[in-house]
């Protein structure tokens, strides 16, 4: 099965990246983190070779897909228009304040005025002592399939929030970011107080980002400073940050509830096939690759099957849950991480990986990303549909739990192969 892979994939590795870049993922194409590969020891080094220079586990910073608002694009100013208001890392500053309308009582708010606006050499102070860094895939509630896989570092935000002093009245946090100074072009995103106070479960902190795969968080990743929320779909992740406002609220009021988006969904599990061949040769083994966003819920399995087109299928089944699936593999962990992390070294004391061996403890990492691969069969000629689904942690098949398209993506894929005699 292994050299049948390693072989479709270097053949169709224009193929695969120009199928991945079609779903919009410029980073993951993954092919090359591909590790079923990896374990095979006598390969051929020219083969080698093309998979290391390929697409990886994690994504460039410039690789992701750009989902960003404003006219202009903010990351589009010119670097002195930037700096002027306040998009550099030199002049960067953040206000939190009380909600006028809805106000919680704060001993100490920060805000330009007061001189007590936080700005950049604040935050990587308070970095010293509290910065995390974790795994999280960058996915766009409305797009669906992710933009981009990579490690996101920075203060969590509670830290910044227990220097406003807050002692009441203090139910919801809203955010936005630079915005050109045009209320009509403000995207705006919101949390609970207490997802920020504390962890839930053992999931990563809220934070306040300054950087990604090891470097400074660029302009278009929503520099210098983004919110990163690690189990929610982009849009709570506010780039370019300048205002927080703590406030008695308790509802969200997020720009994105206005397109009957429900804001409140934590990521989904879903897989996706990065390479299939549209035509195969009757009775040759056909071998497919994909990836599965790490969902709130796991990933336990994935899972694929061909059903002959025109096949009858039981009825009230609108999920497929009693066709026979069968397992692909899920793939362990990649050789070369890509993404542009230093010498390939997952960075120190990254959650989730072992610090002497930059090695995950778990796999796969929730909230991020997973490749599997399978080898089909071979199969009679005619014209079959091919589906993928994942089994959360929890045994619960895709598109369940959550099957509704305004909550994320989650449909099951189906892809049409045409079998030639
Ligand atoms: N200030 C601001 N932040 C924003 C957006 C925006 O338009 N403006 N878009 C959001 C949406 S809808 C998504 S999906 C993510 C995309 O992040 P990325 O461009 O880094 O991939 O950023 C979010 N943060
Ligand atoms: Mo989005």
């Amino acid at each position: 099965m292994k050299p049948a892979i390693a072989k479709f994939l270097l053949e169709h590795t224009a193929l695969t990246r120009r199928y991945f870049l079609g779903c919009g993922v410029a980073g993951i194409a993954a092919v090359g983190s591909l590790p079923l590969l990896a374990d095979d020891r006598n390969r051929d080094p020219k083969l080698q070779k093309s998979l290391d220079a390929l697409e990886s586990w994690l994504t460039d910073p410039d690789e992701f897909r750009d989902v960003s608002r404003g006219k202009p694009l903010p990351h589009s100013l010119p670097e002195d228009q930037r700096k002027e208001v306040g998009l550099t890392r030199e002049t960067w500053k953040l206000e939190l304040a009380s909600d006028p309308d809805n106000p919680a009582k704060l001993g100490s708010p920060l805000t330009k005025e007061n001189n007590t606006a936080l700005d950049f050499a604040g935050l990587l102070q308070l970095g010293e002592k509290h910065a995390v860094r974790f795994a999280k895939a960058m996915t766009c509630l409305n797009v669906g399939c992710p933009l981009g896989n990579g490690i996101w570092e920075g203060v969590p935000l509670r830290e910044v929030l227990w220097l406003t002093q807050p002692r009441e009245d203090l139910r919801r946090i809203f955010y936005y970011g630079y915005h050109n100074d045009d209320p009509k072009q403000m995207f705006r995103s919101s949390l609970p107080v207490g997802r920020v106070l504390e962890d839930p479960f053992d999931l990563p902190p809220v934070i306040l980002c300054y950087k990604l795969n090891g470097q400074w968080l660029s302009p278009e990743r929503g520099g210098p400073v983004r919110v990163v929320f690690p189990e929610g779909y982009g849009f709570k992740s506010i780039k370019w940050l300048t205002h927080m406002y703590l406030s008695n609220l308790f509802y969200a009021n997020d720009t994105y509830g206005e397109q009957n988006n429900d804001v409140d969904s934590p990521l989904k599990t879903f897989c996706a096939t990065l390479s299939l061949p549209a035509k195969v040769k009757a009775n040759e083994p056909i071998p497919v690759t994909g990836y599965a966003q790490v969902g709130i819920s796991g990933l336990k399995k994935v899972q694929v099957w061909v059903q002959k087109d025109g096949e009858e299928l039981p009825p009230n089944d609108r999920y497929f849950a009693q066709a026979p699936w069968s397992d692909a593999k899920i793939l362990p962990p990649p050789e070369v991480w890509g993404g542009g992390i230093a010498d390939n070294r997952i960075p120190p004391s990254t959650m989730g990986f072992d610090d002497e061996t930059g090695q995950p403890t778990t796999w796969p990492i929730r909230l991020s990303m997973a490749h599997w691969a399978t080898l089909l069969p071979g199969l009679a000629p005619g014209e079959y549909t091919f589906r993928c689904r994942t089994i959360d942690d929890k045994g619960i098949g895709q598109p369940l739990p959550r099957p509704f398209r305004k909550s994320g993506h989650s449909a099951i894929e189906q892809l049409p192969i045409t079998v030639e005699a």
